[in-house]
């Protein structure tokens, strides 16, 4: 079968050893790749209940049929595991080299489990694979160790590394590459830290398995033309996603004073145009013809690559306005490997939590030097950092009562830069995401500002498993960046026509649909397997936006009714086939073939 290898590389870091596994064609037709294997591989080789920081825990790298092959912004792969941030699905999307040279490799996914005794890197071409000593790269930034490792490799390979935060298994600790790429929120890096792992480099020289090369070049061919005749192309390559932060001030969407507030008057000291003027220089991911990173010079004069999530989350979220700042705190979390959203949320939750005196210490609204300084004591877990380092859902725990309204997370990810006072539909994105509060399976937002904003309608509902199927379901299985599409409008025909010249199986959206929804259900059953008690409330956004209503802006005096918000989260339980408390039903998991959860969730009591 053309479009994947069906092969997948299998690590054992506890006995040293490595071996190739077939991949079941079924397999593949029914989950794609990306995320779709990954969750189809956690479902099988984690023991359910198994403690996230384990050597039990399974680690995957997956790419898809699409990913790493001549066509646009496809250099993404999906780095996965069960989180110890919520100890569900946890899953991020990064844009490497490490997608290009994994898709040359020969396999479709890296199967990382046990835990090394010192520490390694993997080193993988094609079918040589060997675990090496890391130890004079243990302790190391991102930046160092990649530094090092092509000099020991050379400059044609692909790198996954963690800093020193993955290392000390902060909750939040992310995988790095390319010096400014970051994935895997859910501390994807910290599972990789937890095996004593630093590093992934890979080196692919085979030539993908392809259908029809001739039509692919064309179709994408067509497609990157498009791209660039894209009304908003120039902006797009000028801003970025930068240009989001005057966007979302319009809105009243800008986290501001963690989340209290959607509109901050100093948004100006971080805006994307103000960013324009100190731009220099510009980075993509392979084949992508719309590069959207932005790089500038921070307060020391270092080069730091900034996106809107990050300079919202460390700059309006915590009241820093100056971007020069800002951008030196992405560095240092790019360097260690923290996840940018969780610890602007983190430190956005001590600095209220300090205003209020739930903490003894005094932490200041927008004061750099001590932003500075906790930054570093996150990634190495000292003192206060210490505290940080375990995210906004234990700190909340552990300071109890009114600390728990202002804890900014759903089943433990921290929201990422949208406040949704003043948005239903963004807030029930957040609430039904398969990896917690993040924006990727549905930026519903953009619909809902041009709609009914306050509307708690039926219609946004179906637009929400739309979104979600396409985005969290077609993008993350294919797996290419979604860009291309959000931001400039490329017609989605062109990726199932991809798919299939690509495969050499004619794909319908009825069929992409139904993958998306089998994806979405077992991740479903995967959460409920994990978490002996499920309850739906586990889909309710953060407290705050129920209970504490905007001050300032258009949308003053405005929070989310809970009432509404149920009968929403009842409409998209039902559009997915889950019963009311979110359970899959039994006749939804038999039309998805999904009949092997069942005794699972048996066991957990959801199921009779
Ligand atoms: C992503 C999340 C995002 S989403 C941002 S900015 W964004 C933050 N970026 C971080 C960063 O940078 N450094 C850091 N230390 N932490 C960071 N945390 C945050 O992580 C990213 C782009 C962006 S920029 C977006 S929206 C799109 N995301 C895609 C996606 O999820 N899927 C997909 N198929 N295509 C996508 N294209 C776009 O990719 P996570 P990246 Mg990212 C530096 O990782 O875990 O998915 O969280 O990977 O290569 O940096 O590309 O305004
Ligand atoms: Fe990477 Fe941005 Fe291009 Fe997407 S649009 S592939 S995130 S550079």
């Amino acid at each position: 079968m053309k479009g994947w290898w069906g092969r997948l590389l299998r690590v054992d870091l506890s006995r040293g050893k490595t071996s190739v596994v077939d991949i079941d064609k079924r397999i593949l037709l029914d989950y794609i790749g990306g995320r779709g294997l990954a969750i189809r591989i956690l479902w099988e080789y984690n023991p359910p209940g198994v403690d996230p920081l384990s050597p039990y825990n399974t680690l995957v790298i997956a790419s898809g049929p699409l990913s790493g092959l001549p066509l646009p912004s496809s250099g993404k792969l999906v780095v996965a595991s069960k989180s110890p941030l919520t100890n569900g699905y946890g899953d991020g999307n990064i844009g490497s080299m490490a997608s290009y040279h994994l898709k040359r490799a020969g396999f479709d996914a890296i199967v990382i489990q046990g835990k090394a005794k010192k520490p390694v890197y993997l080193y993988i071409e094609n079918d040589k694979v060997s675990i090496n000593p890391a130890d004079d790269l243990w302790g190391l930034d991102s930046f160092s160790v990649e530094d090092k490792l092509v000099r020991e490799h050379g400059k044609n390979v692909g790198i996954l590394t963690i800093g020193p935060a993955g290392e000390k298994m902060v909750r939040y600790a992310t995988v790095v590459s390319q010096k400014g790429r970051s994935g895997g929120r859910p501390g994807i890096g910290a599972v990789m830290g937890s095996k004593n792992l630093k590093a992934v480099v890979i080196k692919g020289t085979l030539q993908p398995p392809v259908h029809d090369l001739d039509s692919l070049r064309k179709t994408a061919e067509e497609a990157y033309k498009k791209i660039m005749e894209a009304e908003g192309y120039d902006y797009w390559v000028r801003q970025g996603t930068m240009a989001t932060i005057v966007w979302s001030q319009q809105n009243s969407v800008l986290p501001t004073m963690n989340f209290r507030e959607g509109v901050w008057e100093e948004y100006e000291g971080i805006s994307g145009d103000l960013m324009e003027k100190l731009k220099v220089d510009r980075r993509a991911c392979p084949y992508c013809n719309m590069g959207c990173g932005n790089v500038i010079k921070d307060e020391l004069d270092e080069l730091s690559e900034l996106d809107y999530e990050n300079v919202a989350m460390l700059g309006s979220n915590i009241l820093l306005g100056d971007l020069r700042k800002v951008a030196d705190i992405n560095k240092l979390a790019d360097k260690y490997g923290l996840d940018t959203i969780s610890l602007g949320n983190s430190i956005g939750f001590l600095m209220e939590a300090s205003e209020k005196g739930f903490v003894r210490e005094r932490v200041e609204w927008g004061d750099y030097k001590v932003v500075r300084e906790l930054t570093e004591d996150v990634a190495f877990r000292r003192g206060l950092g210490g505290f940080l380092a375990e995210g906004v859902m234990r700190m909340s725990t552990a300071l109890g009562g009114e600390a728990l309204e202002f804890a900014m997370h759903v089943k433990g990810l921290e929201v990422s830069a949208y406040d949704c006072h003043a948005a239903p539909a963004m807030a029930l994105a957040y609430g039904t995401s398969p990896i917690g509060a993040h924006h990727k399976d549905a930026w519903i937002i953009s619909y809902e500002v041009r709609t009914d904003r306050l509307g708690y309608t039926r219609e946004k509902v179906e637009m929400l498993v739309y979104l979600q199927d396409v985005r969290g379901g077609m993008f993350e299985s294919l797996t290419v960046c979604r860009l291309p599409w959000v931001e400039l409008g490329l017609d989605l025909d062109y990726y199932l026509k991809m798919l299939s010249h690509v495969t050499g199986i004619e794909w319908s959206w009825g069929m992409i649909r139904e993958v998306a929804n089998r994806i979405y259900t077992l991740i479903r059953a995967f959460w409920i397997r994990e978490f002996d008690g499920w309850s739906k409330y586990y889909d309710y956004p953060p407290a705050r936006w129920f209970k504490h209503p905007l001050t300032k802006g258009p949308y003053k005096g405005v929070k989310l009714d809970p009432a509404k918000y149920e009968q929403m989260l009842q409409e998209y339980y039902a559009l997915r086939g889950w019963d009311s408390n979110g359970v899959p039903k039994p006749e939804t998991l038999s039309k998805l073939g999904l009949t092997f959860v069942e005794d699972a969730l048996k066991r957990v009591g959801v199921l009779v």
